[in-house]
């Protein structure tokens, strides 16, 4: 056995072992005013109210903003504390989706709030099967990969990554002080999971956002106010970042039959209906089905969350730290693909980050 061979059989037990997701196996059923826009689709934008339109106007009861308007208003089903935890070398997340309590929530697999600072962070590790969305709230992160693939991405900034087939890759902090971010794991649907790796970079200042009532959104994927995400879901996923001022409400269409949670970045907000108590931050609250979301921002501060859907894949999970397939087969497969450095994963023979 050559020493890179060993060196990197080393590097996989660990991580698999270290990992705090085991073996697992789960079957498919469990489960106004606009100010700025960007990536306005055609259809959205012919039936956008105007940009002078005062709040102050009175609104028929289409108004989205309107009391009740949704038919079937999604409700919080789970509420869940993201408590911290180490992860990777010296780092520490709070995980909600991807935990004990909450295994996944088809088709996401894990998110993780990180506060890394150096020289902690995530050496080289593989994923296969899914896709990994770093959102950063604070700060700057450096990504390399086994192909040559390197960047930073900064306070804003997002990057999708389709690990398809394989990537071995280097998440480090890349500036000093606590580095903080969401880590959003998407499954991938079988015929998927074996794609060429690819990449979607957005800057703070390529992502669409809009403004309405009071209410600002930052659109990582999918389409809110009228206003649209230029990403690519292979998965079909819906990711926005809502900010709410004092005394505002929100009205935002979840698709039917989606999966969907909140994650509250900052402040308290009121979730579902009206009577609902405030959930403060660092929280994950699974949404029931429905068409939509109601949040009432009733407290004196700011609110900020993310609010995540996604069209199920209805398919089996089977998990073994970074690579997520549908059979105990295909996991065994990917972990001697890595080992030996085939079906994707051959730059990982000759490739450790700088
Ligand atoms: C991983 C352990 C890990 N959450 N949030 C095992 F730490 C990781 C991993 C991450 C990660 C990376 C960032 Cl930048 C943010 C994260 C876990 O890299 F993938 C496995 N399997
Ligand atoms: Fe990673």
């Amino acid at each position: 056995m050559t020493t890179s061979m060993s060196m990197r059989m080393t590097r996989l037990r660990q991580q698999l072992l270290s990992s705090s997701s085991p073996i697992y196996t789960t079957l498919s059923s469990r489960l106004g005013r606009i100010t700025t826009t960007r990536h306005l689709p055609a259809a959205a934008a012919s039936k956008r109210r105007p940009l002078t339109m005062s709040s102050s106007s009175s609104s028929p009861a289409s108004d989205a903003t309107a009391a009740a308007p949704f038919e079937n208003p999604r409700t919080v089903v789970k509420k869940l504390l993201a408590e911290s935890q180490p992860e990777g070398q010296g780092a520490t997340v709070r995980r909600s989706i991807g935990r004990h309590e909450l295994r996944n929530l088809d088709p996401f697999l894990m998110l993780d709030e990180f506060s890394v600072s150096k020289p902690a962070g995530f050496p080289d590790h593989p994923h296969r099967g899914f896709e990994t969305v770093t959102y950063m709230l604070d700060g700057a992160f450096t990504h390399q990969d086994f192909a040559g693939h390197k960047g930073t991405i900064r306070t804003g900034d997002v990057q999708w990554m389709t690990a398809g087939r394989g990537i071995v890759h280097s998440e480090m902090p890349a500036a000093d002080g606590v580095q903080k971010g969401l880590q959003l794991w998407i499954n991938l649907s079988s015929k998927d999971k074996m794609i060429e790796p690819r990449y979607q970079e957005l800057q703070s200042n390529d992502i669409s956002c809009a403004e309405k009532d009071g209410v600002e959104v930052k659109i990582i994927a999918g389409e809110a106010f009228g206003a649209r995400s230029p990403v690519y879901t292979r998965t079909p996923t819906m990711y926005m970042d809502f900010t709410m001022r004092p005394g505002s409400q929100l009205h935002q269409p979840v698709p039917e039959g989606w999966n969907a949670f909140v994650y509250i970045i900052d402040g308290e907000g009121v979730f579902g209906t009206e009577k609902a108590p405030r959930v403060g931050a660092h929280h994950c609250l699974v949404l029931g089905p429905g068409d939509g979301l109601s949040v009432w921002n009733k407290s004196g501060k700011p609110l900020r969350f993310a609010l995540v859907g996604g069209q199920p894949l209805n398919e089996p999970v089977v998990q073994h730290g970074p690579f997520v397939m549908n059979t105990r087969a295909e996991i065994q497969q990917a972990m001697e693909d890595y080992y030996h450095g085939r079906n994707g994963f051959e730059k990982a023979n000759h490739w450790s980050s700088t």
